[in-house]
């Protein structure tokens, strides 16, 4: 071969090389392909990065390196409980290169905390949560989510007895992240968060010196600016949260938010989705990506909402799947496939490698959804069997209810039993008094659902029970 023919097939092997790479990666490109952006793998974690501290304006572990948590936030854990299982958050971890998870607790939307919701059954759900997260070497931030109640000062009482309470019982966590007040909005001001925040605050500090605070700011936590003109100085390891929706949010937020950066804020981005400000609409995946790369520039921590199924575009699950836990590809929304293509880099979720090592043993069905009408004089009720599982030999059923009042007239209260095949032991439930006797159920209303309108039907109520392995409701 002459030199020149020898030149020639050398480069001839290089530009097939190139363009035998530039092929592979454009056939693995995924559907969002406005979004590549560097996926770095998730090594910070309680154990290898222990507690957090705020140095500057930056997150940073024990040894003072900055950090970035990302992660995703619950929807309400009294609408959704049964996302708070440790399956999914081992999944979250192992397969969605996630390391910090959000508990959001309404107060006074849907069994809020401080407008009739069962205030043990939601600290026990944080409790699990926190508990999952911890065995999963996650950290888990607990959200007094405020929103329709605006000011942070409304339930302050409660607020107060709340984190007293749990600061106390995790005292000894270093992967709790307390976080204040949601989103304050309305007319609230930052001088009202502010005093609320100087009065929870040394209650959290009187059981946990160090532990992260997130703080909300005005306009549904996005005046960062107002929290940069007058920072709280009563104590450290403070952080201000900003939160967009990228079909709404855009520019301006975000040169508010890197402005304030600048000048020394310390953010943190507890909650974001890629949809408009109602959680619902259309995806902007392009704003998504000028997002996501200035939080990863600035080494910014990102939550994103939220674990549900909810039929609405910032649910991470289709509303098609009733999976728990195990999502495939075809569980998720497409804003779960956008978000596990952002914490992985990768588009399918593969979870099934992983089956063998689930915590509670095997799922015994993991899709089950079947539906049982029963009628108690004037209401009728409809249980749906939303999920099972096995945990140490025993067998757990989540149900939910629908409740109609099929009367002519509204009532002021209501009682249901329901019968099962077989013994049952009562795990959890919430939205109603709950009484077992043997193989029966009694429920009865609680103050804030008794009353249900002619023709009118409730949701929200549901319990988790365990009994034998197959367990049913008879009718
Ligand atoms: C939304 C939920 C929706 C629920 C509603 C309650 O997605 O299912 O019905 O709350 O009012 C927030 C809030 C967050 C909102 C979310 C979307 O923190 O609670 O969740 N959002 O509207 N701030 C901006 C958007």
């Amino acid at each position: 071969m002459s030199k020149k023919h020898k030149m020639f097939s050398i480069c001839l092997v290089i530009i097939l090389v190139i363009v035998g790479i530039a092929g592979f990666n454009y056939a693995n490109k995924n559907y969002t392909s406005n979004t590549e952006t560097t996926v770095t793998p998730i090594t910070t974690s309680p154990k290898t990065s222990g507690a957090l501290k705020v140095s500057g304006n930056k997150l940073v572990d024990e040894k003072g390196n900055p950090v970035q948590l990302r992660g995703v936030s619950t929807h309400g854990i009294a609408w959704f409980p049964q996302y708070i299982n440790e399956n999914l958050f081992k999944e979250l971890k192992t397969e969605w290169n996630v390391n910090v998870v959000r508990l959001s607790m309404y107060t006074a939307e849907y069994g809020g905390y401080s407008t009739g919701g069962d205030k043990e059954s939601l600290k026990n759900l944080i409790r699990n949560g926190v508990k999952y997260a911890e065995n999963q070497d996650m950290y888990v931030i607990i959200d007094w989510h405020i929103l329709s109640d605006g000011n942070p000062n409304t339930y302050k009482e409660d607020s107060k007895e709340f984190f007293a309470q749990m600061s106390k019982e995790f005292s000894q966590n270093n992967n709790v992240i307390y976080e204040i007040c949601n989103e304050p909005n309305g007319s609230t001001t930052w001088s009202e968060i502010k005093s609320y925040a100087e009065e929870i605050i040394p209650i959290i500090r009187s059981n946990d010196s160090d532990a992260i605070i997130l703080v909300g700011t005005p306009n549904w936590s996005q005046y960062v600016g107002e929290a940069l003109k007058n920072p709280i100085t009563i104590s450290d390891n403070i952080m201000y949260t900003l939160h967009f929706y990228a079909g709404t949010h855009k520019e301006s937020l975000r040169n508010e938010m890197v402005s304030a950066i600048n000048n020394g804020l310390p953010i943190f981005v507890s909650e974001f989705s890629i949809c408009d400000a109602s959680g619902n609409g259309a995806i902007d995946y392009n704003e998504a990506k000028k997002w996501i790369d200035t939080l990863n520039e600035h080494n910014i921590s990102y939550v994103s909402w939220s674990l549900s199924n909810k039929s609405e575009t910032s649910a991470l699950i289709s509303s098609n799947s009733n999976k728990t836990y195990g999502l495939l590809e075809s569980d998720l929304s497409d804003t779960g496939k956008w978000l596990y293509n952002i914490l992985t880099g990768e588009n399918s979720p593969n979870p099934e490698t992983n089956f063998e090592n689930n915590i509670n043993d095997t799922p015994s069905e993991n899709n089950i959804s079947e539906n049982i009408v029963l009628n108690n004089s004037n209401v009728q009720y409809t249980t749906k069997l939303e999920n099972s599982w096995v945990s140490n030999g025993e067998y757990f059923y989540l149900y939910r209810l629908k409740l109609k009042n099929i009367d002519s007239n509204d009532c002021s209260g209501w009682e249901i039993t329901i019968p099962f095949n077989g013994n049952i032991k009562l795990s959890d439930n919430w939205c109603g008094n709950y009484t077992v006797n043997g193989n029966t159920l009694k429920i009865t209303s609680v103050d804030y659902n008794g009353y249900i309108k002619a023709g009118d039907t409730i949701e929200n109520v549901g319990f988790i029970v365990s009994g034998n392995s197959d367990l049913k409701i008879t009718e």
